[in-house]
Order: structure tokens, then C-alpha cells, then sequence
């Protein structure tokens, strides 16, 4: 039996994909290498996440520091953890939250927990000799299916049995608030659903991105810098615009939209969302009701080839949530993010009131492993895909691939095929691919009615 105790905890200050400082841990176990993990940050973060400690001292990186997240790990955290089973996640997830104490991980920082959660994992899984993914899978396998409930869930009947490659989601066109703001979405995505393998379908969204780049160019829009997450950021007339580019891009590439590849939109609509009205400015200043907000994305489901829709309504607006479902919900996935925040609580919420059809599922949303992947449980039980996503500030940490993999949740969101946080996950699901782990790709979208 391999010794999996927890002799040393240690956490210390990196910096992510924006330069913002954050939370790196190591935990070791007894004769071991040490395990370990960076956690994300968001900017397009939903009110009800989990909170993100920082240290508020203006006169040291403008107040984003995360000294105090690190000293609760290296004190508080160590001293409850150290000489606990690192194999034992649920336990050592259920002591943090109660020795943290709030509602939201506030005293001692989502931040500092999660770093300890991962690092746990990575602990255990160099004390035994396995693979993150076997870990992780472990872990999965631990978490308690619910009774498949109901008809909806032969929508992911195929989803969380065995570990497989996911369909990626991947950014070409960024805006909102990862790209200074030139269009009011977020993110203009390709799903490429045709893709008979991980790797070809990597392929293909190489393609396209190279395709973007060049009509943007030519059309004489900035075609190479990029947003937060590597998709363009050019300064176009209108939101729609940015679609007509992405659908060329695809005939560009030799591929078939609709067929080969299909679209997807992040519109993440808290962000211009205020009393009860969503306010766009690429356009002028147009104020819509949610009504018109269902009516505008009902049209472009219409006449473009867009497969998935995330926070089509912002996270608080669930009547417009509701009626997006109604209208578009067989034709469509619907993914809640900031509506869902990878909370169990908010989640069943959503499923009680037939909110959405899919969660994006972030670690630190929530704030650990085990009740992240209830989340994901819950989901799949329930016939919402989940979709595993990292966050805009990222860094070279690779968790979400190994882990994406491990529970065989379906569809991986990570950002676009530029700047190395983003391809260090997808490189890792490349390695992965050698391991021959089944892809069911576009399939998991059969359920619906296109
Ligand atoms: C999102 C994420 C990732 P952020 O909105 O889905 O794209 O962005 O991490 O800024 O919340
Ligand atoms: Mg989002």
C-alpha cells in the first residue's frame, strides 16, 4: 500500500495569463514528489462564485495580491490537513469548507482552497504511480450517480461512464470583456461536430482560425491581435458581423458549416445587464428587453449555423431564462455559467424550473474538487451537458484537460488556439489522444432537433 499521508503543504505567489498574481500549492506526501496546481482567475465573473481572496493593498499590485490566500494555505490550511489521507478528497474538501466557515469561501479564499483541493489530488496520484487521469477518474467514481431522472437525460446518456476525449468549444472572435470591448459578446466559438477524432477536430479549428485571421486582414480589420483567450479582437460594425466572418472562415477552410463545424456563442449578458434591461453598444446604444434579447438569438439560430449558446440571459434574469429554454432549448445547447456558477444549489434551481440545458463547469466557481464535480454529476443525471471550461486568467496548469478526460463529461472550453496557457491544454489532450480513449465528438448532440 502506498503511504498517501500529507507530510508538507506549501503555497506560494505566481502570476497568470494577464500578469495578475495568484495561488500556486504543492502538497507532499511521505516519500513522494510533490503534487501540484495554479488556480485560474475570471474577469467575466458571475455575482454568486465562490470569492477570490485578494490581499486590497493599492500600494502592491494594484490590490490584487494574493499573500493572504497564501498564508491561510501555509498556516490555517496546512495545519488542519497535514498527516490527512490525500486520497481521501471528500474528506479533505468537506474540512476546508467547514474550517473555512462562510457560505462562499470567503475567510480563507476559494483561491486558497482550491490550490489545496488540486494539489491533494496531484499528491495522491505521484504517491501511488498513477496518471492524473486515473486519479481523477478515481475520485469521479466516487461521487454518487442520482437515479437517471426523466426523459431528459437520454440527452447525456452517453455522458460520465468512461473516460473519453472531448468536443472542444473553441474561441476565434473574442469581445465583451476580454477583448476591450469591441462587440458586446464575449466569444464567437467553433464546435467542430463533423470531427471523426480529438485530433482531427484540433485540426480543422486550426484551419479556421488561420481562415479568420486572413479575411479579417483583408477585410481590413485586425486580424492578429488577440483578447485574453487568443480569439481576434477586431473592431467590427456590429455583433453579427463577427459571425458572417467565422461562417467564411469555415467555407474557407474547406469545411461545411453546419455540417463540419458548427457555432457557438458565449454572450455572457450579466456583463451589460442592469435594471431589467441588456444595453449593446457595438450598434449605437440599442436598451432590449430580454423578450428582444430570446428574439435576436431565435434569428441568428435561424439563419446561422450556431449549435450552443452560453448566458444567452444574464444570471439573475430566470423568467428570460425560462423562455430562451422554451424557445430554443430542443434546437440549441444552452449553457449557464454566470446563471450557474458550477453550483449544485443554483444548478438544481435550473433544472426545477427548466432553466437552460447545460452548466459550464469551472473548478473555481465553486471552489474545490469534490463539489465541482457534484456539480458535474448532477448535471449529467439530469441531462444538461456540462462543459468544462478554464477562465479567461489561466496559466500553464493542465488540470482541466486531465480532468475533462477523467469524468468523460463530453466538451472542453478553454479559449482559442493562441497564447501557451491555452495550448498547454490542448497539447495535454493530444497526449492524451495517443492513449486511445474513445471520442464520441458532434454525437453528443443527436438529441437535438437541427
Ligand atoms: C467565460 C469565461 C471563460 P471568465 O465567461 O466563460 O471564457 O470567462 O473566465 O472571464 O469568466
Ligand atoms: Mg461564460
Amino acid at each position: 500500500m502506498p503511504d498517501t499521508t500529507i507530510e508538507r503543504i506549501h503555497a506560494r505567489e505566481v502570476f497568470d495569463s494577464r500578469g495578475r498574481p495568484t495561488v500556486e500549492v504543492e502538497v507532499t506526501c511521505a516519500g513522494a514528489r510533490p503534487g501540484r496546481a495554479i488556480v485560474p482567475s475570471g474577469a467575466s465573473t458571475g455575482h454568486f462564485e465562490a470569492l477570490e481572496l485578494r490581499d486590497g493593498d493599492p500600494a502592491r499590485l494594484s490590490g490584487l495580491g494574493v499573500r493572504t490566500a497564501v498564508e491561510n494555505v501555509r498556516s490555517e490550511i496546512a495545519t488542519a490537513l497535514v498527516g490527512q489521507n490525500a486520497d481521501d478528497q471528500a474528506s479533505l474538501d468537506a474540512a476546508m469548507i467547514e474550517l473555512d466557515g462562510t457560505e462562499n469561501k470567503s475567510r480563507l479564499g476559494a483561491n486558497a482552497i482550491l490550490g489545496v483541493s488540486l494539489a491533494a489530488a496531484y499528491a495522491a496520484a505521484e504517491a501511488k504511480g498513477v496518471s492524473p487521469v486515473a486519479q481523477f477518474r478515481e475520485v469521479w467514481s466516487r461521487i454518487d450517480a442520482q437515479a437517471a431522472s426523466g426523459e431528459a437525460s437520454v440527452r447525456t446518456a452517453r455522458l460520465g461512464h468512461e473516460p473519453s476525449l472531448p468536443l472542444p468549444m473553441v474561441n476565434m472572435i473574442s469581445g465583451g470583456l476580454h477583448a476591450g470591448g469591441n462587440l458586446d459578446f464575449q466569444d464567437y466559438l467553433i464546435l467542430p461536430v463533423g470531427a471523426t477524432s480529438y485530433p482531427q477536430a484540433f485540426e480543422w479549428i486550426v484551419e479556421v482560425y488561420n481562415r479568420v485571421s486572413r479575411l479579417l486582414t483583408e477585410a481590413g480589420h485586425e486580424g492578429i491581435l488577440v483578447g485574453d483567450e487568443g480569439g481576434y479582437g477586431p473592431k467590427l460594425g456590429s455583433n453579427e458581423e463577427a459571425l458572417s466572418f467565422v461562417v467564411s472562415a469555415i467555407e474557407a477552410a474547406g469545411l461545411r458549416p453546419g455540417d463540419d463545424v458548427c457555432i457557438g456563442l458565449d454572450v455572457a449578458s450579466t456583463h451589460f445587464y442592469s435594471n431589467g434591461s441588456y444595453r449593446l453598444a457595438a450598434t449605437g446604444d440599442e436598451q432590449l428587453t430580454s423578450a428582444q434579447v430570446v428574439d435576436l438569438l431565435e434569428d441568428w439560430v435561424d439563419r446561422y449555423p450556431i449549435i450552443s449558446i452560453e448566458d444567452g440571459l444574464a444570471e439573475d434574469d430566470w423568467d428570460g431564462w425560462q423562455e430562451l429554454t422554451r424557445r430554443l432549448g430542443d434546437r440549441v445547447q444552452l449553457i449557464g455559467d454566470d446563471l450557474f456558477v458550477t453550483n449544485p444549489a443554483r444548478l438544481k434551481q435550473g433544472i426545477e424550473s427548466a432553466a437552460g440545458n447545460s452548466v459550464l463547469i469551472k473548478l473555481n466557481q465553486i471552489g474545490s474538487l469534490s463539489e465541482t464535480l457534484t456539480t458535474l454529476r448532477l448535471a449529467i443525471d439530469n441531462g444538461y451537458w456540462p462543459v468544462v471550461s478554464a477562465r479567461s486568467g489561466e496559466t500553464e496548469d493542465t488540470t482541466i484537460a486531465d480532468l475533462v478526460v477523467a469524468t468523460g463529461a463530453g466538451q472542453f472550453k478553454v479559449g482559442s488556439v493562441a497564447r501557451s496557457e491555452r495550448l498547454a491544454k490542448y497539447n495535454q489532450l493530444l497526449r492524451l489522444a495517443e492513449e486511445n480513449y474513445p471520442y464520441c465528438g458532434g454525437a453528443i448532440f443527436e438529441s437535438l432537433a437541427r
